[in-house]
């Protein structure tokens, strides 16, 4: 499995810094939603879903998060710890996220709007997904 991250242009001065995300130039798709999560509790695990169309950048803009992906084939953790770094999490991929520092918001960038009948919930029934739909290989199903 082929990890994408992004890596944002900061426009530092003596400020500080700026990030500036654009549709299709720094994010690879149409933004039709934005969501973001903080206070998220110790030891809490997220996610433990995929999903059939949704295309998503994860972006935690403060503090550190890890994700775990999964294809169905293969598992990878990529820790998220700067401003500036975008994880690109394709459909077809089972993700969970976990080990939040106190201070994370994880802020994500996505590709449809909220749609319940979208989410996989149940990981047989990922498998099955994933096997039946091999032409829906995304940047980092590998
Ligand atoms: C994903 C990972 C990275 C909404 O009403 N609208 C929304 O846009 C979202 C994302 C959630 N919700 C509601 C649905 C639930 O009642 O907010 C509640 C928490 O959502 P959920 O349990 O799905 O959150 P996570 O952190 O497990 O997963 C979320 C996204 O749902 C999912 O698409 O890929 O973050």
């Amino acid at each position: 499995m082929q990890v994408v991250k992004y890596m944002f242009q900061p426009h530092g001065d003596d400020r500080g810094q700026l990030i500036s995300l654009e549709e299709y130039n720094d994010i690879p798709f149409r933004i039709k939603r934005v969501y973001y999560m903080y206070d998220t509790v110790a030891d809490v695990v997220r996610g433990h879903h995929a999903h059939k169309k949704l295309q998503q950048i994860l972006v935690c803009v403060h503090g550190s998060c890890k994700i775990r992906l999964d294809n169905g084939k293969e598992k990878k953790v990529v820790a998220l710890e700067k401003p500036y770094e975008g994880l690109y999490v394709s459909n077809n991929m089972w993700r969970e996220m976990f080990d939040f520092s106190e201070d994370a918001v994880l802020m994500v960038f996505a590709s449809e709007v909220y749609d319940e009948s979208d989410y996989i919930r149940d990981y047989d029934e990922f498998l099955k997904f994933v096997r039946e739909h091999p032409e829906e290989k995304k940047e980092n199903e590998g």
